[in-house]
């Protein structure tokens, strides 16, 4: 089983709303570990490197500016296949289409504003995690947890 590392980001909405604390136990009850957290705000620079692929789109001028508007909680979350497993907690883009259980399916009733943000595949986490966390900050640790929350039967 893949031991992944993702990034994620727990918008400006997610802060001001108070659901930080919600929203982070949400990964971490999995079992998955946070090896990297920080409290930041996004300046445009950044915004324009991690939403590069969306540069096109009308939406693009909306979404960074609500992304550098307040502080935001970044996140690296490790785990068998961590991008995956956190992109299915976090529901669809839309809240208003994602299902009951997911983040955006709880806690949101807005398009836009979705409360988080989930690396969607193993280059995505790579580029991500180098834009938000410098190599120190990211750190590797073990829990007594930890076996029994993934274990050596998870590789059968
Ligand atoms: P994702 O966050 O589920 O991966 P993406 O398609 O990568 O969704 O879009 C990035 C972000 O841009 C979304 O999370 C959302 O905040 C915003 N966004 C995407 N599409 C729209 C739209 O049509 N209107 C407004 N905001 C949008
Ligand atoms: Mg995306």
């Amino acid at each position: 089983m893949a031991i992944e590392r993702t990034l994620i980001l727990i918008k400006p909405d997610g802060v001001q709303r108070g659901l930080v604390g919600d929203i982070v136990s949400r990964f971490e009850r999995t079992g998955m570990k946070i090896v990297g957290l920080k409290l930041m705000q996004m300046t445009n620079e950044l915004a324009a490197q991690h939403y590069k692929d969306h540069v096109s789109k009308g939406f693009y001028a909306g979404l960074v500016k609500f992304m550098t508007s307040a502080p935001l909680v970044a996140l690296c979350v490790e785990g068998p296949k961590a991008i995956e497993n956190c992109r299915k907690l976090m529901g669809k883009t839309f809240c208003t289409d994602a299902q009951a259980g997911t983040i955006r399916g709880d806690l949101g009733v807005s398009r836009g504003l979705n409360l988080v943000h989930g690396s969607d595949g193993p280059e995505a986490a790579a580029r991500e995690l180098g834009l938000f966390f410098k190599p120190g900050e990211l750190l590797e640790y073990s829990r007594a947890i930890d076996a029994w929350s993934w274990n050596d039967e998870d590789k059968v």
